[in-house]
């Protein structure tokens, strides 16, 4: 059964996608934006009030990384968040009241069902590459952004691979694809990843600063603050490429040279004590306290449309 405070595999999150949305019918809505390599579904959730009218949007993915567990799980409870205390919680109800959040709570599904059944260290895609025998890219090495230049690989081989080709993975290419359609109301474009307590922002795929640098900074210092405040958790925030290290062919350098101004990579708890394995007993308090970023960058995105 499905559960907030535990790791759930897809077939219980898929299961819960759909029983959640219809619960809540007021809230949210759900739609395909195209099925993974191995055939699955991919469901993107808008949660928003229903206006009638076009709203603004941030767009959030969890679960590129197959083994980063906890992301998955942040995002099933955001949607929980966001639909419990909406009417209760004023920055929640504005946000909803004037936004809408497009959450994909499992991006790369097939790499997260393997490392439910056969490798828990799994990271990549599950797609074959034509003469090699090793299997998967990395989809965060896979987008238009120095594509494979720096901090990427082009052997099948590696945990970095960039793949065959821009957008060779049919997952990167269901998400560019709905972003470039909707990117005149996506005004934010939130990636969690996990584990070392990040809040990087381009650029990664060079060491030149974004035209944004200044605001996008002033922005992550504020979102880490108000993450410490909750249980002291501390972040660093800064651009990719000189906060953690290069690497090209990410999504959030994609989508901010595609316009989407308020572009962030998180990087979850822990800072490597478990890393990957991250206890259950952490989820609730690591959830509850990145709610506190994300609403912090929502908010202030709302504040400067
Ligand atoms: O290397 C990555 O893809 C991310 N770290 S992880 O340990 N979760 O794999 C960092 C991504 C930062 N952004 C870009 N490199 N574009
Ligand atoms: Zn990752
Ligand atoms: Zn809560």
């Amino acid at each position: 059964a499905h559960d907030y405070t535990k790791y759930n595999n897809w077939a219980t999150i898929n299961d819960w996608v759909v029983s959640i949305s219809s619960a809540n019918a007021n809230l949210i809505s759900r739609q395909v934006i195209g099925n993974t390599y191995e055939g699955r579904p991919m469901h993107l959730l808008k949660i928003g009030k229903k206006t009638g009218s076009t709203k603004p949007a941030v767009f959030m993915d969890c679960g590129f990384h197959a083994r980063e567990w906890i992301t998955h799980a942040f995002c099933q409870w955001f949607v929980k968040e966001a639909v419990s205390t909406y009417g209760s919680d004023s920055e929640m109800t504005n946000l909803l009241d004037r936004m809408d959040f497009f959450v994909l709570p499992v991006f790369n599904i097939d790499g997260y069902e393997y490392t439910w059944t056969n490798d828990r260290m799994w990271r990549k895609t599950r797609s074959r590459n034509s003469g090699s025998n090793c299997i998967g890219t990395d989809p965060n090495r896979n987008f238009d952004a120095g594509w494979c230049t720096i901090g990427a690989s082009s052997n099948p081989c590696s945990e970095t691979y960039c793949g065959s080709s821009i957008e060779s993975e049919i997952e990167s290419k269901n998400l560019a694809n709905f972003i470039r359609s909707n990117k005149s109301i996506i005004k934010a474009y939130l990636t969690v990843h996990s584990y070392s307590q990040l809040l990087l922002f381009p650029y990664s795929y060079k060491y030149g600063l974004a035209a944004d640098h200044s605001e996008l900074l002033s922005v992550s210092q504020g979102a880490i603050a108000a993450l410490r405040s909750l249980y002291g958790t501390k972040y660093t925030s800064g651009p990719g490429a000189s906060t953690i290290y290069p690497a090209a062919g990410g999504s959030d350098d994609w989508a901010y040279d595609l316009g989407v101004k308020y572009s962030y990579t998180f990087e979850l708890r822990d800072e490597g004590r478990y890393g990957f394995l991250l206890p259950e007993s952490q989820i609730k308090p690591t959830c509850e306290e990145t709610m506190l970023a994300v609403k912090y960058i929502a908010s202030h995105v709302l504040k400067n449309l």
